[in-house]
């Protein structure tokens, strides 16, 4: 089926979770819904208030515009607007433009009749974005915990942050996630290498079919995942990645406060040698 009969099949009315009718419509190739009217509403307020925070500051240099939470001494009450305040109302415009956005998503797979895996994968990316600027700032009794709004000063927010813990590659959380992102890129290449190999080949040949591909891997490393299964290998490496994340920065501050490289001390505390002579 051309892709252009199949949507016209498929762009059907109902599966919306809220807004009824009224919203059930499509712009071009857009579908709008409740929540895509909401995810435009969050977009639009919390952009201008980026802008209107940029043109109250230093500079409109795109890589240094910052938009600071509040000082820690504001704890988890409200700051002036700029003061932290703007920081505040942006990170609820964050929190509705994506919570929205993955509600469309939602409605998008009723309507469809599919699975809810992309809500979901993408409701794990607003989680960890949420565990940053939500989850340990209360954890930890202060807004000031956040990371800030701005190119350059995001990347000084992790680097400040890693080094309050010593050395965050030791946080074994982190270890977790960043072998889980390295998995998950791993996983893609060879994949979509596969695919590419013996779906588009040198002209004049034939194009190969699965069979071809779990021969490859069968030959190679003597077991082929499968079609639907690398899909589900994928998915869940990119999960774990960001689930890790989620987790290494919630354990830094709310339950461990010292430097990671001490916490391996366990390990030399093992009473299978520590009491071991020393020479
Ligand atoms: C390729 C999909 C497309 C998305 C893009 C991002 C904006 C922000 C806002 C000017 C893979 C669009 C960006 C709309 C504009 C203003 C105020 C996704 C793809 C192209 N970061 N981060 C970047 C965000 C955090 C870190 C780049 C967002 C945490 C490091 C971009 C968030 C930590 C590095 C960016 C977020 C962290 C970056 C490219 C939210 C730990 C880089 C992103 C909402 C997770 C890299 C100058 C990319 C860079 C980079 C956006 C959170 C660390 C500006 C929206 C606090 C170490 N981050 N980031 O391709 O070059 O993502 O920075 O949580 O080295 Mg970041
Ligand atoms: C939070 C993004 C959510 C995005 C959303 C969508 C829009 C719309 C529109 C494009 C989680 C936004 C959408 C805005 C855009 C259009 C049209 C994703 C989020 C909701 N680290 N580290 C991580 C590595 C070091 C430190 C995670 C590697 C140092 C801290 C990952 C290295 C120190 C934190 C990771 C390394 C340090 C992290 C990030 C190497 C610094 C975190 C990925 C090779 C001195 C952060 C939850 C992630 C974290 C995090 C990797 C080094 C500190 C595993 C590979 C040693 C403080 N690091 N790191 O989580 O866990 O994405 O965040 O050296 O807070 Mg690290």
């Amino acid at each position: 089926m051309a892709m252009l009969n199949f949507e016209r099949k498929y762009r059907v009315r109902g599966g919306t979770l809220l807004g009824g009718d009224l919203f059930d419509f499509w712009v071009g190739p857009f579908y709008v819904g409740f929540f895509g009217v909401t995810t435009i509403f969050f977009t639009f307020l919390g952009t201008a208030l980026i802008l209107w925070g940029a043109s109250q500051g230093p500079t409109w240099n795109v890589w240094q515009i910052n938009i600071a939470p509040p000082d820690l001494s504001y704890g988890l009450r409200f700051a002036p607007l700029l003061e932290g305040g703007l920081w505040q109302l942006i990170t609820v415009c964050a929190i509705g433009a994506f919570g929205s956005w993955a509600m469309r998503e939602v409605e998008i797979c009723r309507k469809l009749g599919m699975g809810y895996h992309v809500p979901v994968a993408f409701s794990v990316a607003i989680l960890a974005y949420v565990t940053l600027n939500v989850v340990r700032p209360i954890l930890m009794g202060a807004w000031g915990h956040g990371f800030p709004y701005g190119i350059y000063s995001h990347l000084d927010w992790v680097s400040n942050v890693g080094y309050q813990y010593l050395h965050f590659h030791y946080n074994p959380a982190h270890m977790l996630g960043v072998s889980f992102f390295f998995a998950s890129t791993f996983a893609l290449s060879l994949h979509g290498a596969l695919i590419l190999s013996s779906t588009n080949p040198a002209p004049g040949h034939t194009v190969r079919t699965p069979e071809h591909e779990d021969t490859f891997f069968r030959d190679v490393v003597g077991y082929s995942i499968g079609t639907l299964g690398i899909h589900r290998l994928g998915l869940y490496l990119a999960l774990a990645a960001v689930l890790f994340s989620a987790l290494c920065i919630v354990l830094s501050g709310p339950f461990w406060s010292r430097g990671w490289p001490e916490w391996w001390s366990w390990w030399l505390n093992m009473p299978i040698w520590s009491q071991w002579p020393v020479n």
